[in-house]
C-alpha cells in the first residue's frame, strides 16, 4: 500500500531500506500508535513539523480521531528544515514518539496521527498541491514567531524571500505557501496559527492580506477563508540525543523523531471555522468564542516569565529553567513579575485563578525532568519581547504606574544581547552592532531602545522606562 510520506523521489529508495534497520516503523512497532497512519487520508495540513506540533496539535489530532474513529484527519506536515523529514520522520513511516517527563517515570507513546512529510524548500509545489487540496479544510501552523516574516504588526515587504515569492516562484516563505494554495483552492478553509503570538489568527490573516495586495490579486477562497485564534500552551524542550537514547531503552528502538515534553498540555481554539475540522474537543482542546483573555494571560503570566527567568538565569551561568527557578531570589523575582506587574494588566477568563495560575506556572518550570535550556527560552527575544512584555510596560504605564520587574526582564534581555557572543536572534547582526560602541549601561539601554523593529516610539520616549531600564542594567553589569 501507499505508506510513502512525502519524501522526495531520491529518498523514496532509503525510506524502504530504513524499513529493515531497527528504526521506529509500521513494520516493527513494539508500542503501536493509537491510530495507524496508514488508516488516515490527508485532511490537515501542518507548516512547521517542529517538536511542539509534534506533542501537541499532533498528539490531541491523534486522540479526537481515536475517540471519534474517524480516518479523515491525517496529518501533511512541512518543515523547513529538511533533516527533520529526510534523517528523522521519512525514514519511520512519519511515526514518532512522545516522551513524557513529569514528576514520576517517564512515559513513551508512539504517535500515528502524520500521514505524509514534506520539505518546503525541497518540495514547494507539492506544500502547495496539499494546501489546495480539497481534502484538506484546515492549516495549522507552528513556524516560530520570526517564521512569519512580519515587520511590527504587518508583513515585511522587504524580506528578500517574501520578495521573491511575489516574483511567483515556486514559495519558500509561509505566507508566500498559503497564498499560492488559496489561489488555486474553490473549497473554504480555515487556518490555524498556534505560535505564541497576541491574536495569532487576526495577526495572520493581515499577513496574507497584505501579501495578496502586494500581489494585486485576490483569489475568490480568501474571502471564504477564516483565521481563528489559538492558545496553545505544552513545554517542549528541543530534543537531545540523550532524549533519543532513553526513548530507545523505552521502545526497544530507535526514534530519531522523539519530542520531550511535559504532561501538562492545553489547547484553547476560537470557534470559527470555514468548514469541517478534526474533532479536536474530544481530544482535549476547548473551542470557545473568545480566545483573547485566556491568550494575555498565558503570553504575559507564563511566557513573560519564562523569558525573564531564561535571560536572568543565563546571566548567572544557570542552564536550564529549572535551575534558574530553584534560585529563591530569582523565583521570588518571577513571583513579583506576575503579581505586581502582569495580574494588574489582566482580564482573566471566567474561572482562571490567576494566583493558582501562577504558582502552577512555577511548579512546570521547576520540573527538573524536563531540562528545558534558558539558552532555547533566551532565543528569538526581539520577536519574543514584544509578544511577551512590552503590551505589559505599556499598560502600567499608561496606569500610572511603575512597571519596576517587567522593566527588569526588559533589562536583563539588554545585558543577555551584550553578553552573548553567539546571540540566536532573527536580528542578532543589528542588535550586536547596535551594542559593540556601548560602554556603559545608559548608552547600552539607549541603543537598544533605538531598535524601532522592537520598541515603539511610546516606549522609547517614557522617561520612566528608560530610567528603570538603566538602573536595572547598571545593576545586572555591576
Ligand atoms: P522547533 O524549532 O522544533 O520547530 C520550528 C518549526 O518551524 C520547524 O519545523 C521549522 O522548520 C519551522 N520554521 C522555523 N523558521 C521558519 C520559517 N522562517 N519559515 C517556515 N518555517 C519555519 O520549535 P518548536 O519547539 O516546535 O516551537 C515552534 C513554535 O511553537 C514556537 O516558536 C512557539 O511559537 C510555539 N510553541 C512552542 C512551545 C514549546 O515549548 N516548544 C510551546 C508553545 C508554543
Ligand atoms: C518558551 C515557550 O521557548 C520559549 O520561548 O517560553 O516555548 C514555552 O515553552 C511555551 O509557550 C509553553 O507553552
Amino acid at each position: 500500500e501507499n505508506s510513502s510520506f512525502g519524501t522526495p523521489p531520491d529518498q523514496r529508495h532509503t525510506t524502504e531500506r530504513c524499513r529493515s534497520l531497527s528504526r521506529l516503523s509500521l513494520t516493527n512497532l513494539p508500542v503501536a500508535p493509537a491510530v495507524d497512519p496508514r488508516s488516515l487520508s490527508v485532511g490537515v495540513v501542518h507548516l512547521g513539523l517542529g517538536a511542539f506540533h509534534r506533542a501537541h496539535q499532533a498528539v490531541v489530532t491523534e486522540r479526537a480521531a481515536v475517540a471519534t474513529g474517524s480516518t479523515r484527519w491525517g496529518i501533511a506536515g512541512v518543515s523547513q528544515r529538511s533533516t527533520t523529514v529526510r534523517d528523522q520522520l521519512a525514514p519511520q513511516d512519519g511515526l514518532y514518539s512522545v516522551l513524557e517527563r513529569g514528576l514520576g517515570d517517564p512515559s513513551i507513546q508512539v504517535i500515528g496521527s502524520i500521514r505524509e512529510v514534506l520539505t518546503a524548500p525541497e518540495d514547494p509545489d507539492a506544500v502547495v498541491a496539499r494546501i489546495a487540496d480539497p481534502a484538506v479544510s484546515v492549516v495549522t501552523l507552528t513556524v516560530t514567531e520570526k517564521g512569519y516574516r512580519a515587520a511590527g504588526s504587518g508583513l515585511d515587504l522587504n524580506d528578500p524571500e517574501i520578495q521573491a515569492d511575489l516574483t511567483g516562484r515556486p514559495p519558500r516563505t509561509v505566507v508566500g505557501q498559503l497564498a499560492a494554495g488559496l489561489a488555486r483552492r474553490d473549497e473554504p478553509l480555515t487556518i490555524v496559527s498556534c505560535d505564541n503570538l497576541v491574536a495569532n489568527g487576526p495577526f495572520l490573516r493581515r499577513l496574507v492580506t497584505e501579501y495578496f495586495d502586494a500581489l494585486g490579486k485576490v483569489p475568490s477562497a480568501f474571502e471564504t477563508t477564516r483565521f481563528p485564534a489559538s492558545m496553545v500552551d505544552r513545554i517542549v524542550p528541543a530534543t537531545t540525543d540523550a532524549d533519543r537514547d532513553e526513548a530507545a531503552r523505552l521502545l526497544s528502538v530507535r526514534d530519531e523523531a522523539v519530542v520531550v515534553a511535559e504532561p501538562f498540555l492545553q489547547w484553547i481554539i476560537e470557534d470559527d471555522f470555514a468548514g469541517a475540522r478534526p474533532a479536536w474537543e474530544q481530544g482535549g482542546a476547548v473551542l470557545t468564542a473568545d480566545v483573547a483573555p485566556w491568550e494575555q494571560a498565558k503570553l504575559r503570566m507564563l511566557n513573560a516569565t519564562h523569558s525573564m527567568l531564561a535571560y536572568l538565569g543565563a546571566l548567572r551561568g544557570y542552564e536550564t529553567i529549572a535551575e534558574t527557578v530553584r534560585d529563591e531570589e530569582l523565583e521570588g523575582l518571577a513571583r513579583q513579575l506576575m503579581t505586581d506587574d502582569v495580574v494588574p494588566t489582566l482580564s482573566p477568563p471566567d474561572g482562571l485563578d490567576l494566583a493558582a495560575y501562577g504558582e502552577s506556572v512555577l511548579e512546570r518550570f521547576a520540573n527538573p525532568a524536563l531540562k528545558h535550556r534558558t539558552r532555547q527560552v533566551a532565543m528569538d527575544g526581539s520577536v519574543k519581547l514584544p509578544v511577551r512584555m512590552l503590551g505589559t510596560v505599556r499598560d502600567r504605564l499608561a496606569a500610572g504606574a511603575e512597571p519596576r520587574t517587567i522593566s527588569l526582564a526588559v533589562a536583563a534581555w539588554m545585558v543577555y544581547v551584550l553578553q552573548t557572543p553567539d546571540l540566536d536572534d532573527p536580528q542578532s547582526d543589528r542588535l550586536k552592532t547596535a551594542v559593540a560602541a556601548t560602554s556603559n549601561p545608559t548608552q547600552l539601554v539607549d541603543a537598544l531602545l533605538a531598535v524601532d523593529s522592537i520598541f515603539t516610539p511610546d516606549l522609547r520616549d517614557s522617561t520612566l522606562f528608560r530610567e528603570l531600564l538603566i538602573n536595572h542594567a547598571t545593576a545586572l553589569t555591576n
